[in-house]
């Protein structure tokens, strides 16, 4: 009965993405990217959230979780659309039970997974969980899911989960694409709509078949807290585009933005590549001891309303001179989105020209700075051109005039 009630659920739901995706395809007669959603309905726009691992590590308790989520709710975070709180790894216990099931570590969870689930349900959020395509997890802390993806997929449906981060580690030298699909499976086959995230770090280049299994991909292996690692991801990331849409999402890795490693412009670029790169905005910070210059990022609506755009198209690198490139790609309302990046460490010029964009030379356009918060008095015709420090970015939304 429940069973159905959720199959039922589960149909209305997709009905609902079908319908906003005809619209939103019917007004911008964009149709190169589009697909059906996977079977859970997921991810019709890029996932939200927060996940533990690039602040705590293995560091982590229930306590850091749940105070997590209620600095979420008093930032006005969640209400900005982060609504997913991710344990990533070292939350269970490193044997199965008697019985073969994940055992929640006993001193750092001691209260178990499902009152965690019930508490982060009770804020409005939701919770997501880790495991591994493998014997164990990355950090040999606990077991992989390996084998035991059913019963693993089923623990979590149990426990109200709504997410699984799936990992990489101790493979076994299993080709991913017989590792990933058993998981995608057991999680459809729960009845309980599971985001699935795969982290297979971008090997195999997941972008090519992860559609078909989950809801986000990793293009890239991890990410630190640092300018060179960051813009390479980024840059990685770029070059799968083409296969990134409403459903299935490519993943740079979380976000690092607060973390201490980058200065406030990085973090500003940071920021905005995720963002107009469509990737999942996962905060990497502590959310409970947020400045307000990590706010005014994270907070960033604009920001944030590029990337979760209905139209869901992930923007490219349409023009690079060296050090200096033009990233655009297309919004629903017939709107674009450009950021100007200059990457060396030079104050410098960037233009972006209408043709670079795709767009008429003589079109007239209204142009908002989604970093600044103003739109410009004047109409723009052919180019966008700014000076801007080294190691920073510009970031507008152009829309045509009449
Ligand atoms: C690990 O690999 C070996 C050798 O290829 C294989 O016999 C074994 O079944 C694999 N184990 C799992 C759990 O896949
Ligand atoms: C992406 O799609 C565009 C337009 O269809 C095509 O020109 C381009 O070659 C594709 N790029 C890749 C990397 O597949
Ligand atoms: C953040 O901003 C608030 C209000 O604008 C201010 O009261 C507070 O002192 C600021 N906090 C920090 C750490 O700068
Ligand atoms: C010019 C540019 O756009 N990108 C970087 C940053 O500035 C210096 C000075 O113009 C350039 O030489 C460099 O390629």
């Amino acid at each position: 009965m429940e069973k159905k009630v959720r199959l039922v659920k589960m149909l209305l739901m997709m009905l609902i993405c079908v319908s906003a995706w005809i619209s939103a395809e019917s007004t911008d007669n964009i149709d190169s990217y589009r697909r059906l959603l996977l079977e859970n309905g997921l991810g019709a726009t890029p996932p939200m959230g927060w996940n533990s691992w690039n602040h705590f590590f293995c560091d982590i308790d229930e306590t850091i979780i749940k105070e997590t989520a209620d600095a979420l709710v008093s930032t006005g975070l969640a209400e900005l659309g982060y609504k997913y709180v991710n344990i990533d790894d070292c939350w269970a216990e490193q044997e199965r039970d008697s019985e073969g099931y994940l055992v929640p570590n006993k001193k750092t969870f001691p209260s178990g997974i499902k009152a965690l689930a019930d508490y982060i349900h009770s804020k409005g959020l939701k919770l997501g969980i880790y495991s591994d395509a493998g014997f164990q997890t990355c950090s040999n802390k606990m077991p992989g899911s390996l084998g035991y993806e059913q019963k693993d997929a089923d623990t979590f449906a149990s426990w109200d989960i709504d997410y699984l981060k799936y990992d990489n580690c101790n493979n076994n030298y299993t080709e991913p694409t017989k590792r990933y699909p058993p998981m995608s499976q057991a999680l459809i086959k729960t009845g309980r709509p599971i985001f699935f995230s795969l982290c297979e770090w971008g090997e195999m280049h997941p972008a090519f078949w992860g559609a078909k299994l989950g809801n986000s991909w990793r293009t890239t292996t991890d990410i630190s807290d640092t300018w060179d690692s960051m813009i390479s991801r980024a840059d990685q990331n770029e070059g799968y585009a083409n296969f990134s849409g409403p459903g299935g999402w490519n993943d740079p890795d979380m976000l690092e933005v607060g973390n201490g490693g980058m200065s406030h412009k990085q973090y500003v670029v940071h920021f905005s590549l995720w963002a107009i790169s469509k990737a999942p905005l996962l905060i990497g910070c502590d959310v409970r001891d947020l400045s307000n210059n990590t706010y005014k990022i994270l907070g960033n609506k604009e920001v944030i309303d590029v990337n979760q755009d209905p139209l869901g198209i992930q923007a490219k690198k349409v023009k690079k001179d060296g050090d200096l490139e033009v990233w655009a790609g297309p919004l629903s309302k017939s709107r674009t989105v450009v950021l100007l990046l200059n990457r060396s460490v030079i104050r410098s010029t960037i233009s972006a020209y209408w043709a670079d964009l795709g767009v008429p030379a003589d079109t007239s356009m209204e142009v908002r700075d989604l970093w600044k918060h103003k739109t410009y008095d004047k109409a723009f015709k052919n180019q966008l051109k700014f000076t801007m420090e080294g190691r920073s970015c510009r970031m507008f939304i152009l829309k045509p005039l009449s």
